[in-house]
């Protein structure tokens, strides 16, 4: 299995970014530690997509950070993105696994323990948990699992996971300690006015936990 770093994992969001733009929010979290990014715009077409896509790409050029397409596998192929992230209603696992090939990663959101039992580690390469808090950035979101279903969610998990819904940095000693590989956040980075700040504090609340 190969070892990707998802410890500060941010989730773009088009509106939360409005102000300065997903690309220059993802380029100054990306210099404050951020070691994922996903693209998530929920409206955009597939061309959008890549458009957006492709100049993020160039951003995150060389910096380490891996660059994830949610849901729109058209766009993460044409992209060449690190990875593909799919929901559970959004592409059957094995059917993504198929168009992207063995070597683009593939994470699978888990909202269940049923769920989480039935992650296939040889199809995918980690499970956003979540959320674990009430968020309203989804507001479709299932119910939230609190730090004790994602533990138990985590454990059941065969494979890496990261936590994601209604974190802040105060969370973060919680979350590790409920057995995740990550914290994603969207509003804690997005909706703040200074992406860099936010990001570096989470990142350094992440590596302080762990030294
Ligand atoms: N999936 C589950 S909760 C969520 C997603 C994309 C949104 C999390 O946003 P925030 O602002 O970090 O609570
Ligand atoms: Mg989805």
């Amino acid at each position: 299995m190969r070892r990707i770093d998802l410890s500060l994992y941010l989730v773009l969001d088009p509106e939360l970014c409005a102000g300065i733009g997903m690309v220059e929010t993802a380029g100054r979290a990306v210099a404050g530690g951020a070691t994922v990014v996903q693209l998530r715009d929920k409206n955009a077409s597939t061309a959008r997509m890549i458009e957006t896509g492709l100049v993020l790409k160039e951003a995150l050029a060389g910096t380490g950070a891996l660059l994830v397409v949610n849901d729109d596998v058209d766009a993460a192929i044409a992209i060449s993105a690190d990875g593909l992230h799919v929901g559970q209603d959004d592409m059957v696992v094995r059917a993504a696994r198929e168009r992207i090939g063995p070597d683009m990663i593939l994470g699978l959101s888990v909202e269940t323990e049923v769920l989480a039992r039935a992650v296939d580690p040889a199809l995918v390469d980690y499970a956003g948990i979540g959320p674990v808090f009430a968020t309203q950035t989804k507001p479709d979101h299932k119910p939230p699992v609190g730090f004790d279903g994602l533990a138990r969610l985590a454990a059941i998990c065969p494979v890496p996971s990261v936590a994601i819904g209604g974190l802040k940095l105060a969370h973060v000693a919680g979350v590790f300690a409920a057995g995740v590989d990550g914290i994603a956040v969207v509003s804690a980075i997005c909706g703040t006015s200074d992406p860099y700040g936010a990001a570096r504090e989470l990142s350094e609340a992440i590596q302080g936990r762990s030294r």
